[in-house]
């Protein structure tokens, strides 16, 4: 594969990089502390070909570069707060371009050391934990599309750095298709000082998961081990990510991903005792779970590796050998979204196992906005998980399908995949939610789903729901018919409820909450006789405001029209 890659090594003297006639670029670079070069003038100055005045990108005096200050900011992990109020105005705009090109503060990290130390306060027990002394060595892959400069070089020296070398195969660098300028040539210059740091180039904007596949085609390490390419890995952190492939060629690891704040860059040290897997709700997402109680019990120290019904996507080692025989990814899937669920899935089903490894850890920078272009006029998230569902959910397809109102759209070829699936032998999608994922509720145990409808006022109970809007009032919405977030399951227990998000009255206003199986706040009665949704423990009765602006509890009342709801599925038992 891939004869047009470039595999960019040993390009021209380190540290030089030529000048540009960008205009807007030149203005930037006036705002930055930078010195002109004092030393390592460039051989061929003067060169007709090289007229303009050559400048470093390494400067010494740019914070970044520095190493070994422990006074300097964020070393150890720690916060660097910025207080945006006494920048100058020039600053200040440097501050709002970082968070708008990057949804983090790049003004913050580049404060900090793209060496600096990371926090001290490991667990304990991975300090003597001993691992094999025969491990296979790693193509260390990351792929990026307009990462920040010193984050991304941030992200490639905790792997130079915390990697024994003869683990780290290479580090392979997969551009997909940038267009910030450090991201060109500086790049290549900067990278070429490391012999093992390799730059492949996509020739267009083809998404994260084509441009792995690309890094996966080049690669020579016996073992795979994907990052962000706003990492960084902790001291230790791939020891014991490999010492499991070792022993297991078909088991696929992921560090303990910690969290890197998006504003201050502190490191926040995640302990073994909070280590969470990973999960997915019905409209396809992945989010994070407690260990379940089984494991608990089967494990006997908090640093054991923990099975995980999936994996959040971005950071994972896996043996190479292994992941071409489970068929790597499918190409099909564009931008952003669905391969992790689509590896999570076929991991299980088709004989391998996939951990979480307590004593690896890796940290993320978790942003809360996507900084860059996706697709125009294509959903192609939706479009991703269509593909995945049509190939491994089975008849479960359907309750995703529910949630985008069945509306499926042109999904593409996928008989390619599903070759796939039948050539593997893998175990059915029951056979994974009932063994590997059996805490997920299952749609298909309610009694009603659907939207919510008020007849009177053609308006639906309506709330976004998950782990960051918890609390959320619920609203009314003119009825859409569309799912998403007027879509609920009526569970036998008498939740509303759409995943793990449960309607929750507590005698103010009517909420969204964990749903805690206790019934409690969260129980409600049901008749599709008088369609009042009443609440067992108040004995009150959901309401919509005469105006149609607002959800009230009232005491019920037969012939109060606004008092009636009607669930768009009902099954009659
Ligand atoms: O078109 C693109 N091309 C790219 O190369 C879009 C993105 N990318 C790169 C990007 O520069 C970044 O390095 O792909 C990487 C992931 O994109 P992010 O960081 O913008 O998104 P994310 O951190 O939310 O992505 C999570 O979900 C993705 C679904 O496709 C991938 O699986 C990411 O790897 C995954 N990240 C993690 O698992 C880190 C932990 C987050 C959690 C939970
Ligand atoms: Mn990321």
């Amino acid at each position: 594969v891939g004869g047009r890659d470039r595999v960019i090594q040993g390009f021209g003297p380190p540290m030089v990089r030529e000048n540009r006639d960008n205009e807007a670029q030149e203005q930037i670079d006036n705002q930055l502390p930078r010195q002109e070069p004092s030393v390592r003038q460039p051989k061929d100055e003067g060169n007709e070909m090289n007229l303009a005045k050559p400048r470093f990108i390494v400067d010494p005096n740019d914070p970044i570069y520095k190493k070994g200050d422990t006074t300097q900011a964020g070393e150890g992990g720690k916060a660097v707060k910025v207080d945006k109020n006494a920048l100058s105005p020039e600053e200040k705009q440097k501050y709002d371009k970082g968070f708008q090109n990057n949804a983090f503060n790049q003004y913050a990290s580049d404060m900090i050391s793209i060496h600096r130390t990371l926090p001290s306060n490991i667990d304990q027990e991975c300090k003597t934990e001993k691992y094999h002394d025969d491990l296979p060595d790693t193509s260390v892959i990351v792929c990026f599309h307009n990462e920040a400069w010193s984050v991304l070089l941030r992200t490639v020296h905790s792997v130079l750095e915390r990697t024994p070398d003869k683990l780290l195969n290479e580090i392979v660098l997969v551009d997909d298709f940038s267009d910030m300028e450090h991201t060109k040539s500086p790049l290549e210059e900067y990278m070429s000082q490391f012999p093992k740091v390799k730059i492949l180039r996509m020739e267009k904007r083809e998404g994260l998961i084509r441009a792995r596949l690309r890094g996966a085609a080049v690669a020579k390490g016996k073992v795979l081990t994907y990052l962000d390419s706003h990492c960084e890995c902790m001291e230790g952190w791939i020891e014991p990510l490999l010492d499991r492939i070792k022993r297991d060629p078909t088991t696929v690891v992921c560090p303990v991903i910690d969290v890197i704040d998006d504003n201050t860059f502190e490191y926040h040290y995640s302990k073994a005792y909070f280590t969470n897997v990973g999960g997915f709700d019905w409209s396809l997402q992945f989010n994070w779970h407690g260990i379940p109680e089984r494991d608990r019990k089967s494990r006997s120290r908090a640093i054991d590796p923990v099975r995980s019904p999936t994996m959040a996507g971005g950071l994972f080692s896996i043996d190479r050998a292994y992941f071409e025989k489970l068929g790597t990814y499918d190409p099909g899937f564009d931008i952003w979204g669905g391969e992790n669920l689509e590896l999570s899935f076929k991991i299980w089903m088709c004989g391998g196992t996939l951990e979480i490894v307590p004593c690896s850890h890796v940290g993320h920078v978790f942003r809360k906005r996507s900084p860059y272009k996706w697709r125009t006029g294509v959903n192609v998230l939706k479009r991703n998980s269509i593909r995945l569902a049509e190939v491994w959910l089975d008849e479960y397809k359907q309750y995703y399908y529910e949630r985008i109102n069945n509306q499926l759209g042109d999904f593409g070829d996928i008989s390619e995949r599903k070759k796939l699936r039948e050539n593997l032998q893998c175990k059915s999608f029951k056979w994974y939610l009932d063994n590997i994922f059996p805490e997920l509720f299952v749609p298909g145990e309610s009694i009603a789903k659907g939207e919510i409808r008020n007849p009177a006022t053609d308006k639906c109970v309506d709330s976004a729901v998950g782990e960051d809007i918890e609390n959320k009032p619920v609203g009314p919405y003119p009825c859409h018919g569309q799912g998403g977030n007027q879509y609920w399951m009526f569970s036998k227990d008498g939740e509303i409820r759409r995943d793990e998000s449960c309607v929750d009255y507590a005698g103010q206003e009517v909420m969204i909450f964990p749903c805690h199986g206790m019934k409690g706040n969260q129980e409600w009665r049901y008749s599709p006789d008088t369609s009042r949704l009443q609440h067992t423990v108040s004995q009150k009765c959901l309401e919509m405001s005469k105006d149609g602006a607002k959800l009230l509890m009232s005491p019920c009342d037969a012939s109060n029209q606004f008092q009636k709801w009607r669930f768009k599925e009902y099954n009659q038992e």
